[in-house]
C-alpha cells in the first residue's frame, strides 16, 4: 500500500511526464491521445487517485489538493498546447488550399464561323466590293417565285430535275416548297426594286440555303448557293467573264485560267458552264479533275428575256448575266475538303483545325 509520500511523487512524476508528452503532441490528435491517457477515467490521474482509500482521513484532503493542483495543470497546458496545434493546423490548410492567382488559367476555345457560312461570307464579300448589294429571301417559295418567273413552266422537266421538297398544306392553298435555288430572291429583289419605282442598273448577290430531295456521296439535301445577277442597258457576255475571272481569281488569291463551254438552262440564254484550271494540280491533270486539268465550278448566262418580263423589265431595253454556284463545293476546292459529309458532321476537331488554318483562332 502506498503511502501519501509516494503517491505525492507518483503525481509528480505524472505532471513532468505529461508536461514532455504535451510539448512533444504533434497534432491535435495526438493531444487528445495525451488527455485521454492523464485525464480520461481509466488514464493515469485517476488510477492514482483510487489509491486514495488507503491513506488517513488527514492525508486524504492533502492529497487531494495536490492532485486538483496536478489536474488544473495538466487542463492548462493541454489548452495551451491546443491553441498551438489548432493554429499550426489551419496554418497548414491555407497553405493547402492556396491558389496561385499568377498561374495562366484554362483558355476558354472560342467558337468560330462554320466553314460553309465562312465561305458564303468570303464570296458575298467579294461582290459587295464589286458594288453588288446582298438580298436574302424566304426558304419557303411558292411554284410561281422558284419555277415560273425562271422561265421554269409547270410541264418543263427542269421542274422534275430540281427535285423539289414540297410542303404540305391545305388542297386550297397555292403548293409551297422549299427553294431549290436562291433564284426566287433575284425575282422579289428585281420586283421590289421595280415596285420603289427604281430602274435598272441593278447588281444583286443572294447568298443562301436550298434544298434539293437528293442524298448521296456528293449531295446533300440542303445546300448552300450564291447567285449573282447584274441586268443594266449593254450588259454583255464580255462583262460576265470579266466578273467570272475576277470573282473565281480573288477567291482562291491567285489568278486561275477560266474557260466557259456552251450549256442550257431554263432562266439563261445563252447559258455557259464555267471551268476553273484545276487548282490542285494547276491543270497538270490528277485524280480530282479526272485528268482533264479543268474543274466545273458554276453555271452562267444571260438572262432570259422571258425572265426579265416576268418581273417587267423590257429585255429590248435592257440585258442582264446572271450565274449561280454551290457553295460547298468551292470552299472544297479552296481549303482542300476531301468529303462534302464533312460540313455536316459538325465533328468540332474538324471545325476547330479548319477555323485555325484560317487565322480565326
Ligand atoms: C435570275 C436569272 C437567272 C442563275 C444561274 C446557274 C446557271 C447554275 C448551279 C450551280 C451549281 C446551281 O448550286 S448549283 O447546283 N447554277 O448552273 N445558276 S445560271 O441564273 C439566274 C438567276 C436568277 C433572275
Amino acid at each position: 500500500m502506498a503511502s501519501i509520500i509516494e503517491m505525492r511523487s507518483e503525481l509528480d512524476d505524472l505532471l513532468r511526464q505529461a508536461e514532455s508528452e504535451l510539448t512533444a503532441a504533434a497534432s491535435l490528435d495526438a493531444l487528445t491521445q495525451c488527455k485521454v491517457a492523464y485525464l480520461g477515467k481509466k488514464g493515469a490521474l485517476t488510477k492514482v487517485l483510487r489509491g486514495m482509500g488507503s491513506l488517513s482521513a488527514v492525508e486524504r484532503p492533502q492529497l487531494g489538493a495536490h492532485a486538483n493542483f496536478v489536474k488544473s495543470q495538466l487542463q492548462e497546458w493541454l489548452d495551451a498546447r491546443e491553441v498551438v496545434l489548432a493554429k499550426l493546423a489551419s496554418t497548414a490548410r491555407i497553405e493547402a488550399e492556396r491558389i496561385d492567382v499568377t498561374l495562366p488559367g484554362t483558355q476558354a476555345r472560342g467558337g468560330a464561323m462554320h466553314p460553309v457560312t465562312h465561305g458564303m461570307a468570303e464570296m458575298a464579300q467579294i461582290f459587295t466590293h464589286l458594288g453588288f448589294s446582298i438580298a436574302e429571301g424566304p426558304e419557303i417559295e411558292d411554284e410561281a417565285h422558284n419555277f415560273d418567273a425562271l422561265n421554269i413552266p409547270p410541264e418543263h422537266p427542269a421542274r422534275a430535275m430540281h427535285d423539289t421538297f414540297f410542303v404540305r398544306e391545305p388542297a386550297s392553298a397555292t403548293p409551297h416548297l422549299l427553294r431549290t435555288h436562291t433564284s426566287p430572291v433575284q425575282i422579289r429583289t428585281m420586283k421590289r426594286f421595280l415596285a420603289e419605282g427604281n430602274q435598272p442598273p441593278l447588281a444583286v448577290v443572294a447568298p443562301g440555303r436550298v434544298y434539293r430531295c437528293d442524298h448521296d456521296m456528293t449531295h446533300s439535301p440542303m445546300f448552300h448557293q450564291v447567285e449573282v445577277f447584274r441586268v443594266d442597258r449593254k450588259v454583255s457576255m464580255a462583262e460576265l467573264k470579266g466578273v467570272l475571272h475576277c470573282f473565281l481569281s480573288t477567291y482562291f488569291g491567285h489568278a486561275v485560267p477560266i474557260r466557259l463551254r456552251p450549256s442550257y438552262f431554263p432562266f439563261t440564254e445563252p447559258s455557259a458552264e464555267v471551268d476553273i484550271g484545276c487548282v490542285l494540280c494547276s491543270g497538270k491533270g490528277c485524280r480530282v479533275c479526272k485528268q482533264t486539268g479543268w474543274l466545273e465550278v458554276l453555271g452562267s448566262g444571260m438572262i432570259h428575256p422571258n425572265v426579265l418580263r416576268s418581273v417587267g423589265i423590257d429585255p429590248e431595253e435592257y440585258s442582264g448575266f446572271a450565274f449561280g454556284l454551290g457553295v460547298e463545293r468551292l470552299v472544297m476546292l479552296k481549303y482542300g475538303i476531301p468529303d462534302l459529309r464533312l460540313f455536316f458532321d459538325n465533328d468540332v476537331r474538324f471545325l476547330h483545325k479548319l477555323a485555325q488554318g484560317r487565322g480565326d483562332q
